[in-house]
């Protein structure tokens, strides 16, 4: 086995970068990976990880030449094109652009829980603003609640990239708003996460393990 040629700037309580994780472990890819584990919040900065990746966010990925891929997207874009397995991002067609929309969706629903957790632990209680988080809360909601009426059958079609993204989605709402309810109201969505829970790739980078 040779040594790992790229290194990825990781926590194991990011979605994103369990994203990234999950990919890899899915296409048989993990060993070709360093994991370097940082301790990261927008108000503390890892001059390392800012090297080529000015926004300073994992997942960065760091190639042997130097070069540093960023973000999650690109980096499984990236590594997607790297196996020679089936695809986990559909190349063409009306497919891409279907499961593109769903990871996306997925993705949001990541942006506004990570905001609402630096909202309600990082900032300082009197400082808190209440109508955003409630704002943030809503995007989560309507994500799920869309997850359920219309994607249902489009997620257990195939892990791919979208269920990988929800899937890490609804692993992130467990960690940090384990009293979040979002199964009593999403049952269907509920029964596919127990089921896709189980993966390899999914237990091999659970947070809460
Ligand atoms: N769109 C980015 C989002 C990445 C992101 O928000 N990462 C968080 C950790 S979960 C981060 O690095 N936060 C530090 C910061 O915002 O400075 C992606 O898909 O990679």
């Amino acid at each position: 086995m040779s040594a790992p040629s790229m290194m990825l700037f990781h926590s194991p309580a990011s979605p994103f970068v369990r994203k990234v994780m999950v990919l890899l472990h899915e296409t048989g890819q993990s060993e070709r990976v360093a994991v370097h584990s940082i301790n990261l919040s927008p108000v503390t900065p890892d001059a390392d990880l800012n090297q080529g990746n000015p926004a300073g966010k994992i997942p960065a990925l760091r190639l042997d030449d130097g070069t540093v891929l960023h973000d999650s997207r690109v980096i499984c874009e990236y590594l997607d094109l790297q196996h020679v397995g089936n695809p986990l991002i559909p190349r063409e067609g009306p497919a891409r652009w279907r499961r593109l929309t769903l990871a996306s969706l997925a993705d949001a629903i990541m942006d506004a829980a990570v905001l609402t957790r630096y909202e309600t632990f990082l900032r300082p209680t009197d400082k808190q603003w209440d109508s955003w988080i409630e704002a943030q809360q809503d995007k989560i909601r309507r994500g799920l609640s869309n997850l359920e009426q219309e994607h249902i059958a489009e997620l257990a079609s195939v892990f791919d990239i979208a269920a990988i993204g929800v899937a890490c989605a609804l692993g992130y709402l467990d960690l940090r708003f384990p009293d979040s309810g979002w199964r009593e109201q999403q049952p269907k969505l509920a029964d596919w996460y127990a089921q896709v829970s189980q993966r390899p790739s999914m237990q091999a980078t659970d947070p809460s393990r």
